[in-house]
């Protein structure tokens, strides 16, 4: 069989910033009430049905996520992103993806237009081909579901 038919699984990274290891365990009303391993899950079941393969990892520390998004240049066809409180401060970040080439979606759980002013600006959402905001965790499995069209448009 071709590498080049539906059969094939194309690793996506599902990559959480800061804090986001804490989910499921305070501010429910914002956050919803899934552990980060719930929503992981979700995120392999919701890739697998697209025929994706996810790859989650989480981290509070942002050279680790940034090396994380430069490993995807190898070994990912495509990420998401939640980048946590440094969406709203890393240039770095915003550099890292844009440096991959790699189709990008960037999630919220909670729909940052809604709160706070600091939260209003994202750096990554202008090198973010869409963004997910306020579907709680709900959004992972959009964002997957749309990466998975951006994948097949580049690759196939
Ligand atoms: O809505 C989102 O997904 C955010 O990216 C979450 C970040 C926040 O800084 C962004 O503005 C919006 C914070 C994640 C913190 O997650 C917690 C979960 C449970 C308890 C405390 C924090």
């Amino acid at each position: 069989m071709s590498q080049d038919t539906d059969s094939v699984t194309d690793r996506v990274l599902v990559l959480n910033g800061p804090n986001l290891n804490l989910l499921g365990s305070r501010e429910p009303a914002i956050y919803g009430k899934e552990t980060l391993g719930e929503v992981d899950a979700l995120c392999r079941d919701a890739a697998a049905t697209h025929g994706l393969e996810a790859d989650c990892r989480q981290s509070n520390h942002e050279g680790v996520l940034i090396d994380a998004i430069h490993e995807a240049r190898g070994a990912h066809h495509g990420i998401v992103i939640n980048p946590g409180a440094y969406s709203h401060t890393s240039v770095a970040i915003r550099d890292a993806l844009a440096a991959v080439h790699r189709p990008v979606v960037e999630v919220h759980l909670s729909n940052i237009h809604r709160r706070e002013p600091f939260r209003h600006h994202s750096h990554v959402s202008a090198v973010a081909d869409a963004v997910i905001c306020g579907a709680g965790s709900h959004g992972y499995a959009l964002a997957l579901a749309h990466l998975a069209q951006l994948v097949n448009k580049e690759i196939r």
